[in-house]
């Protein structure tokens, strides 16, 4: 059976490689001496140090058809994962704000995207993620920029930094976006505790919660989330990169399958945490022992707690 993968952020696809080619495509200097010097720094402490050199990499990404190889790459290299289903992330307005149009970041990537299912055997959808550590203006005026482009949203989500940025104040985007007919997700219970899920669910109404792993200290979240079948976008190995686990024997995948939550393995920046989605399933199976069956579930998780329509789904299953 496929995966659907549905926490992945397509600038985290961008492997040392690429961006140095892009650099020298587009007269850039990146801070790194080489791909050796860059890949030596995919060692982080925090989210933040991570998120530092991820906004400094994007400097790279000008052209509509950087954004389109990038998107067509990670493509190529999800369908070897055994992905059947990708609902990419997008930092807009890490791209716009250093003067790349909106259009032509959403014409190259929506060009990529419109080819997978015929190029890769991955049916897609985009997901514009805004960034927690902006204003929910910039954030209203980022959509407003999405839309007029046309191009077709899947949903919305919300990113970057989290503890110390709330989510409350998005409240209004999300409402408006779910009334033009979007899903609507948001990151929450990374780096901060239960009380920012509860916030997603309760201030954004978000169908989905990206990472979530921090829910399992609080057993009434744990209850709400399984009752409700709120999916949890889980990412492995990003957890142990971004410290947000000591390391993967620690992390609570295991304990919340056994809590019969609706949870996910994803590869969130695969360029900068040590792997592709298949690498995240390995690296889980090999840690806990998950048996065949409770990959399977991992597996029809993924395509239930998808956007795909009921149909869709079925047919995958
Ligand atoms: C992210 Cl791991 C993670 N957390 C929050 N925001 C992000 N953007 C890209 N990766
Ligand atoms: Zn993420």
């Amino acid at each position: 059976m496929g995966f659907a993968e549905l926490h992945l952020h397509l600038e985290g696809t961008l492997e040392p490689e690429l961006a140095f080619e892009l650099a020298e495509r587009n007269q850039l200097t990146l801070p790194w001496r080489d791909v050796d010097d860059l890949r030596s720094r995919f060692d982080y402490g925090c989210l933040q140090d991570f998120l530092d050199i991820y906004y400094a990499n994007m400097a790279v990404l000008r052209t509509e058809a950087d954004f389109a190889e990038l998107t067509d790459a990670y493509l190529a290299r999800a369908a070897r994962a055994g992905v059947v289903r990708a609902e990419v992330f997008l930092d807009l307005q890490a791209h716009t704000a250093r003067g790349v149009p909106a259009e032509v970041v959403l014409a190259g990537v929506s060009d990529a995207l419109s080819r997978s299912e015929v190029d890769h055997g991955v049916s897609s959808g985009l997901i514009v993620t805004f960034l927690r550590h902006l204003s929910a203006d910039d954030a209203e005026c980022a959509y407003d920029q999405a839309l007029a482009t046309g191009v077709e949203l899947l949903g919305i989500g919300l990113c970057s930094s989290e503890v110390g940025f709330p989510a409350a104040p998005f409240a209004p985007l999300w409402q408006r976006a779910r009334a033009d007919g979007l899903h609507t997700v948001a990151h929450a219970g990374e780096e901060g505790g239960p009380d920012y899920v509860w916030e997603a669910l309760r201030e954004l109404k978000v169908e989905r919660v990206d990472h979530g792993i921090r829910a399992v200290e609080d057993p009434s979240l744990v209850a709400h989330l399984a009752e409700q079948r709120i999916p949890l976008t889980s990412c492995p190995l990003s957890n142990v990169r971004l410290k947000a686990v000591p390391h993967l024997a620690a992390h609570p995948l295991p304990a919340m399958l056994d809590a019969g939550l609706l949870v996910t393995v994803n590869s969130d920046d695969p360029a900068y945490f040590g792997g592709y989605l298949d690498d995240n399933l390995v690296a889980v199976r090999d840690q806990f022992g998950l048996r065949q069956d409770q990959l399977d579930t991992l597996a029809c998780n993924s395509i239930e707690a998808s956007f795909l329509p009921a149909a869709e789904k079925a047919r995958l299953l």
